[in-house]
């Protein structure tokens, strides 16, 4: 297999995440979304990542990720019980619509690009609502769903790892300090020894990507 995308991108990143934690043979290729005919045959929106497999070419993360856990059942990232499955699902869902969604509109501040007022104003409510609905579904035990670390997990902390750095440079506004338990669980998730070998490709391409906005 062959994952497609940028270090940059918090989408690659979960990706990229999971490839490793089931321990799977996968070349990572660097390359930047575009809307090349040639790419969009292989990524219809023309965004990253982009999975190549033996079948074909994959793009959106959550069936890049339903279809390495399906094609990879070792190492599982998903409960047995067709119910705690869903509740993973369920939870992944409201992180990419609800929290995921609106800070990502202030991907701008990463560019250098200004915010419009109304952006700034409308976003932050926004992200409440979404905050208040992951604490709803998480328990922290030591997992964000139980005992077992799951495709939630995943996709929750690199969602955060951008978004906060994004409410930190538009508002001051840190995330983690939203949801009790929050805070602890990212420090927890983050000591891996896996997320620490993502983080340092994604680090360095955000101080980067800073630096040239300022530049
Ligand atoms: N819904 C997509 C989102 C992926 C995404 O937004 N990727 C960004 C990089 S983080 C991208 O390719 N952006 C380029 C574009 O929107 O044209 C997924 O789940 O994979």
């Amino acid at each position: 297999m062959k994952l497609y995308g940028m270090p940059l991108s918090n989408f690659f990143c979960m990706t990229k995440h999971t490839v490793l934690a089931k321990g799977l043979p996968c070349e990572f290729v660097t390359l930047r979304p575009s809307q090349d005919p040639d790419f969009l045959a292989c990524s219809p929106m023309g965004k990253v990542p982009v999975l190549e497999t033996q079948f074909g070419f994959l793009s959106e993360t959550d069936a890049i990720l339903d279809y390495l856990e399906e094609s990879f059942p070792q190492r599982p990232l998903l409960p047995t019980s067709a119910f705690a499955r869903a509740k993973v699902r369920q939870l992944m869902k409201v992180q990419e619509l609800y929290i995921e969604g609106p800070v990502h509109q202030l991907i701008g501040a990463l560019f250098g690009r200004p915010l419009s007022e109304q952006l700034l104003v409308e976003t932050q409510p926004a992200v409440r609502k979404g905050l208040a609905a992951l604490g709803r579904l998480v328990h922290f035990s030591p997992w964000l769903q139980g005992e077992t670390l799951t495709l939630a997990d995943i996709v929750v902390f690199y969602s955060f790892t951008l978004g906060n750095r994004l409410t930190d440079l538009v508002y001051g506004w840190d995330l983690l300090q939203e949801v009790p338990g929050l805070a602890a669980w990212y420090e927890r998730f983050a000591a891996l020894d896996i997320t620490q070998q993502v983080l340092v490709d994604h680090r360095q391409a955000v101080e980067e990507r800073l630096l040239r906005s300022r530049g």
